[in-house]
């Protein structure tokens, strides 16, 4: 046996002094280095109890330090689950409670909020800071550099990580060794990453893209990485030079193009620019073909997948559709509510199986169960239809979820927190366009008889409740819920009314 995802990462490079994470604001660290850190870090998980199988939660700010973390949480055997750092301690506390993690490590900061959250959870506290510093860090230090990886399956979990549902309620997508390797392999073959390619690294690293797309994909090959802790657009535009490659979510791509300095000879240099995680203007596409001669290649995926479609590296990269299924993936339109297989061009839901998708939710079998067919396909909840040369093209979403800057946002948890708030009889929440973030929230909210409502004082009311890019960017007051004769609150009316506030 081995230990199938690190062996494939990190194996290879054992006492490389090849640059693997370069930092503006640290020294580079080699592959080699990088390993030693990640060794010592590993020790330090043993000494802390951890052990094959156990949850290591993190709420960390990212850092090379967050990543060789990764890195040794997998070559322990342990399950690593990463959470947004924009989650308020009660937030985190479902999280924690409901994975009942045998670590948390989190931001100095944050210690005092979460310490009785962690210790209700029965799992160990520590902190790592962004700087690479904490308590975590000082029981690694003194840790040999080398570690006898612990012997992994492919079907083994390698991470946890939390996605939102319709009804509210997180749940934990079980992620294995193998679902994490077999789409690293499909998008370093189909994207053509080799150990020349250095990759600009802006997004988190709590989510699918960043650490499993990005980060896995550009390790397997061997490359390099320059770390950025964030988008932020002067550092993006200063490092564009010397990388070959972006992956970005579509708001990279607009506030990019928002820039001067973004020129055609800045990226002449460039191999390849990626999107996903959102939809993709066309216009975008366009625009950004016109500024740099590069057509950006979109891809699609999911937290439960990874990822299930790309546009042809060679071939048309076609604006407006996220292209087709991955080598190893199996995808069909179905009808939703009967799973029947649709014929080219008509719209059903995207439905995938693979070595790509989940294991299932955590402690949720039945959840599980409904989200996935007879036969094994995954029930994504897309809406797409196949064009005549069968790119597969998303026209919407059959789950009410809001996309706002490439996170997911689910009405229905914002809306159960607004209506608990008082003077609220109920609440309704929609995405509007937004130029920024594509999808914008905003909640209109019908008062109880008699109450008084003030946005104002709403929005102080749910600020330490939910994460702020949660919070809705506008709160309406009106008298009544637009509804059809069934009762449901018709959200098209609302988004319809409230969608014009955010015009660019
Ligand atoms: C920040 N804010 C957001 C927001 N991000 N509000 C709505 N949506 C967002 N995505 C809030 C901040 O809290 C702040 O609030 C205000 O907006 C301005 O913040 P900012 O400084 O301009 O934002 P910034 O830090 O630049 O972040 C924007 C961003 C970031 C787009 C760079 O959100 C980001 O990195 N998004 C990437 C998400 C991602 O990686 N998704 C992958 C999911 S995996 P205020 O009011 O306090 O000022 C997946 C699968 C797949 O989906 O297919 O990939
Ligand atoms: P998440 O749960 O954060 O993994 O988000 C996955 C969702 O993001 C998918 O179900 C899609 O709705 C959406 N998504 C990802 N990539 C794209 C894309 N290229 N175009 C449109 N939507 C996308």
């Amino acid at each position: 046996m081995s230990n199938v995802l690190y062996d494939a990462l990190y194996g290879p490079h054992v006492g490389s002094d090849k640059a693997y994470i370069t930092s503006p604001s640290g020294p580079a660290l080699s592959y080699g280095a990088f390993m030693e850190e990640a060794a010592r870090m590993a020790h330090a998980l043993c000494a802390l109890g951890i052990r094959p199988g156990d949850r290591v939660a993190v709420q960390i700010a990212k850092s090379p330090q967050a990543l060789a973390l990764y890195a040794a949480t997998v070559q322990a055997g342990a399950i690593f689950l990463p959470l947004n750092t924009a989650y308020t301690p009660s937030e985190i506390d479902y999280f924690v409670q409901n994975a009942e993690p045998g670590l948390l490590v989190c931001d100095p900061a944050s210690l005092a909020d979460l310490a009785p959250i962690a210790a209700r959870a029965g799992a160990a506290l520590e902190t790592l800071a962004g700087d690479g510093t904490g308590s975590f860090a000082d029981k690694a230090a003194g840790q040999p550099g080398e570690f006898a990886t612990v012997d992994r399956g492919p079907d083994d979990l390698a991470a946890f990580l939390y996605t939102s549902g319709t009804t509210g309620r997180s749940k934990g997508a079980m992620l294995t060794h193998d679902n994490l390797l077999s789409n690293a392999r499909a998008l370093t073959q189909i994207w053509r990453f080799t150990e020349k390619d250095v990759l600009l690294h802006a997004l988190p690293i709590f989510h699918t893209h960043g650490l499993f797309v990005a980060v896995n994909t550009l390790t397997l090959a061997g490359g390099e990485l320059i770390w950025l802790p964030g988008f932020q657009i002067d550092q993006v535009i200063a490092n564009l030079p010397r990388a070959t490659s972006m992956m970005g979510v579509p708001t990279f791509y607009t506030r990019l193009l928002d820039d001067p300095r973004f020129t055609r000879e800045l990226v002449s240099h460039m191999r390849l620019f990626t999107s996903g995680s959102a939809p993709l203007l066309a216009e975008t596409h366009v625009a950004f073909e016109a500024r740099t001669g590069h057509r950006i290649l979109e891809r699609y995926g999911m937290t439960e997948t990874n990822m299930s479609t790309s546009n042809p590296y060679d071939g048309d990269r076609r604006a407006g559709t996220v292209g087709f299924p991955l080598p190893d993936v199996e995808l069909r339109i179905c009808e939703p509510e009967t799973g029947k297989e649709l014929p080219k061009g008509e719209i059903g839901v995207i439905e995938v199986r693979g070595p790509n998708v989940f294991k299932g939710y955590w402690r949720m079998p039945e959840k599980t169960k409904e989200e996935f067919r007879d036969d094994g396909f995954f029930i994504t909840g897309d809406l797409a239809r196949l064009d005549e040369d069968g790119y597969v093209q998303i026209v919407g979403r059959a789950k009410d979820l809001i996309i706002s800057g490439g996170y997911n946002i689910y009405p229905k948890e914002i809306e159960l927190l607004l209506d608990e708030q008082a003077g609220v009889l109920e609440s309704a929440v929609v995405g509007v366009p937004h130029p920024d973030f594509g999808e914008a929230v905003v909640a209109a909210i019908v008062p109880q008889k008699g109450a008084d409502l003030d946005p104002a004082a709403l929005m102080s009311a749910i600020r330490d409740k939910i994460a702020r890019f949660k919070q809705p960017k506008q709160i309406h007051v009106i008298d009544e819920l637009p509804r059809n004769t069934m009762g449901k609150v018709q959200k098209n009316i609302l988004r319809e009314r409230f969608g014009g506030d955010f015009a660019a």
